[in-house]
């Protein structure tokens, strides 16, 4: 990960261990529970936090009270931070951190409210796309906002062998504009995006199975939010070829569903899940705060 061991080092070398505990998730996923991430991380605790992830891919840690800035101090371990390309959806004074909420304020939307309706991996539209996210919940629905997650390394291992045939060597198109009009559509607040923003998320190009970077795992890195074709071949065989992968990647048996309990702060690995909002009803106020650490150039498995 992007953090020097060194830096960590530095930080972390004379403060003490904390008695955490890692607890699995049914499917993927682990809570840990006994942590104050406000708190500079102990080098073996950063450690530990980190084996986490690879190995469980989406990290859930219970009751944080953190500012901001504890926030970004935290993400900032695994490496550089990312800007969303919608900036009037930041945290005013922190550019750093998106703001996910359905709520308005002089009728105006504080927040990216339709983020993840449709499944995807964060950034997956940038050349660089994002090792993981970090999403703390500050205020939750008394019904509705789950996130579901689904394990894309699950996905590659157990797709049936003719889809495994029809992707070998391919490569896709991600874009972040692919669902922007529907998304429109359904939430008019959403602004249109200036030249700017169109030129800072031009379509991309990844390869359809990635070998994820520290684990070496293969990964299926499709998602529907932004893969628009798959390379090389018509536009209605890609349409169709596309569409079992995505079916087939978010079966419930690939499938976390995460319910969110007040303090919640969940990091996962976008180069090993993808996750989907599943919905909150419009009348109940849900904000969340959600840094984004930049990871690699995917490379073919
Ligand atoms: O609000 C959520 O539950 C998930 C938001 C999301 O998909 C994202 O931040 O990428």
């Amino acid at each position: 990960m992007a953090a020097s061991l060194q830096t960590i080092h530095d930080l972390t070398n004379f403060t003490t261990e904390q008695s955490f505990k890692i607890n699995s998730l049914p499917v993927l996923g682990a809570e840990i529970v006994n942590i104050d991430l406000g708190r500079v991380l102990n080098e073996n605790d950063f450690l530990r936090i980190k084996q986490a992830l690879l190995s469980h891919h989406v990290l859930v840690f219970r009751d944080q009270d953190i500012t901001p800035e504890q926030h970004i101090e935290f993400s900032r371990l695994f490496g550089p931070l990312q800007i969303h390309v919608l900036k009037q959806f930041q945290l005013p004074g922190y550019p750093e951190v998106l703001t996910i909420s359905n709520i308005k304020e002089n009728d105006k939307p504080i927040g990216l409210g339709d983020a993840g309706a449709f499944w995807h991996s964060d950034l997956s539209y940038k050349e660089i796309p994002s090792l993981g996210s970090l999403l703390y919940a500050r205020q939750l629905p008394a019904e509705g906002g789950d996130t579901h997650f689904a394990d894309m390394h699950l996905a590659w291992q157990t797709l049936p062998t003719h889809l495994k045939n029809a992707i070998e060597g391919k490569q896709a198109e991600h874009t972040y504009i692919k669902k922007y009009a529907e998304l429109q559509a359904r939430s008019p607040w959403r602004p249109n995006l200036t030249q700017a923003q169109l030129e800072e998320v031009k379509p991309v190009v990844h390869p359809v199975v990635t070998r994820h970077p520290e684990t070496g795992l293969n990964t299926l890195f499709v998602n529907e939010n932004f893969t628009s074709r798959i390379i090389g071949l018509p536009q209605d065989e890609s349409d169709d070829l596309l569409a079992q992968l995505f079916a087939h990647s978010v079966k419930p048996e690939n499938v976390y569903i995460h319910q969110w309990q007040d303090n919640d702060l969940v990091f996962w690995d976008n180069r090993s899940v993808i996750h989907l909002a599943a919905g909150t009803p419009d009348h109940l106020p849900r904000k969340l705060y959600r840094t984004t650490v930049e990871g690699t150039r995917p490379v073919a498995a």
